[in-house]
Formats: C-alpha cells, sequence, structure tokens
C-alpha cells in the first residue's frame, strides 16, 4: 500500500527527475566541429578566389583546425558553417555559440563583424567588444537572445523575436577569419571548437522556473511539516 510518507518521496522523486530532463535536454543536442579529421565541410567568402579553407591536423586547440590566408583587401573574410549548422535550429535560441579564433602576422588589428546569422529574411549581426589575442587562441562566445548584442543589419538592436525568426531556418553561419589590416597573403586566420547549444543563458526559460518553483514549495512545505512534527515530539517527552 502507498503510504502517504512514500507518495511524497515518489512525488519529489519525480520533481527532481523533471529538473533534469530540463537541463540534460540542453547538451543532448549540441552541434560541434573540432576538425579532428577533416574541414568537416566549411567553407570561405569574400576572400577572393579563396572559398575552401585549409585543413591543418596538428596545430588547433588542440588536434586539427582549419585556416584560410587573407587574399583579398576591402573586406574581412568569413569561415561559412555547412549543414550541420544551417537549418531549423530553433531549440537554440537562447543557448550558446562559441568558438575559438587564432590569427597570424604582424599589424594592427580592425574592429568588424564577427559573426552574421542569416536567415528567416534577417542578417543578425554580432560584433565582440575584444580582438583576438595576437598569436594566441582566443575563445568567443555569445548567447542567441536578445541580451547579447546582436543587432540587425540595417537596423536596431535584435528583438528575441528576431533571433527566433533567423533560427527557425538559417541559410548562413559566418564567423570573421580576417583581423589584420591589410597583409594581403601575410596574415592567416586559423578557427577551431566551433560549438553550438552547450549551454543556455543564465536566466532560466519558463519550464525550468515552473519545476523550481514546485520543487521550491514542496521543500518549504516539508521542511514545515517536520519542524511541526519534532514540535510535537518534544511536547510528548
Ligand atoms: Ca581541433
Ligand atoms: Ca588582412
Amino acid at each position: 500500500m502507498l503510504t502517504r510518507s512514500s507518495f511524497v518521496s515518489f512525488a519529489f522523486l519525480g520533481l527532481q527527475t523533471a529538473c533534469l530532463l530540463c537541463w540534460s535536454s540542453v547538451s543532448a543536442d549540441v552541434i560541434s566541429s573540432t576538425f579532428d579529421a577533416s574541414a568537416e565541410g566549411w567553407t570561405i567568402s569574400s576572400n577572393g578566389a579563396s572559398t575552401t579553407p585549409v585543413f591543418m591536423a596538428t596545430g588547433g586547440n588542440p588536434g586539427g583546425m582549419i585556416q584560410d590566408t587573407d587574399a583579398q583587401s576591402g573586406v574581412a573574410w568569413f569561415f561559412d558553417a555547412p549543414a550541420a549548422f544551417l537549418g531549423d535550429q530553433s531549440r537554440h535560441f537562447n543557448h550558446s555559440l562559441s568558438y575559438d579564433i587564432r590569427h597570424t602576422g604582424s599589424g594592427s588589428l580592425f574592429d568588424a563583424t564577427d559573426i552574421r546569422l542569416i536567415g528567416g529574411g534577417l542578417t543578425l549581426l554580432q560584433n565582440f567588444p575584444t580582438l583576438p589575442n595576437p598569436g594566441d587562441w582566443t575563445t568567443f562566445s555569445t548567447f542567441l537572445n536578445d541580451s547579447s548584442g546582436w543587432q540587425v543589419s540595417g537596423g536596431g538592436a535584435a528583438t528575441n523575436a528576431d533571433l527566433q525568426t533567423a533560427l527557425a531556418n538559417v541559410t548562413a553561419l559566418q564567423i570573421r577569419g580576417e583581423y589584420l589590416s591589410g597583409a594581403i597573403g601575410g596574415d592567416t586566420g586559423r578557427l577551431d571548437n566551433v560549438i553550438l547549444g552547450a549551454n543556455t543563458a543564465a536566466v532560466p526559460e519558463p519550464g525550468t522556473f515552473a519545476v523550481a518553483g514546485l520543487m521550491g514549495g514542496f521543500l518549504l512545505w516539508r521542511k514545515r511539516r517536520r519542524a511541526v512534527a519534532t514540535e510535537l515530539m518534544s511536547e510528548s517527552i
């Protein structure tokens, strides 16, 4: 027979499981390129005749990486993501996007758009306030929400609705590969560890709030119930 205390235990176990599912669903669908054995379908844009990156089996962060060398003046060139990062990425709204960049060559670095996310008729831009450390791997990371500095090309700050529209049908995801002014043929950009969906933003999603609220309520109720029981027990001694 299911006693009251065992029912409460079952209910608590259920809530714990529900919470674990909330968090584990985030890491179950991570998309990544670590270039362990190939260029994984990445291409190059806005770099003159160069449209394919060079795969390097070593020198990455760690292991393999991809790179390309500046072949066109006037615009920064981009690494373009393959099909795995495109299409319906709605589930990654409010999730993280990160990657590692390393560039070679000496000279002054220039500020420019770092990520272009194109989809649903929108081009969303991310311009990080920092530049890669010369000669070192530098990790760049953002979240796909309205609190992370995304801008609509030709418009203002991107809203959550803009992010959701673009993510519903991503047609291009581009990461800047060029950071040095001038130096055609002399500066090389390297990319490793592109990871989409590894983390959620600090503010929990509504579903998580609901479960957390239920758990908090239950724990408060159980604490009060135990306090009453202890009080009754001390009175009976
Ligand atoms: Ca690697
Ligand atoms: Ca350059």
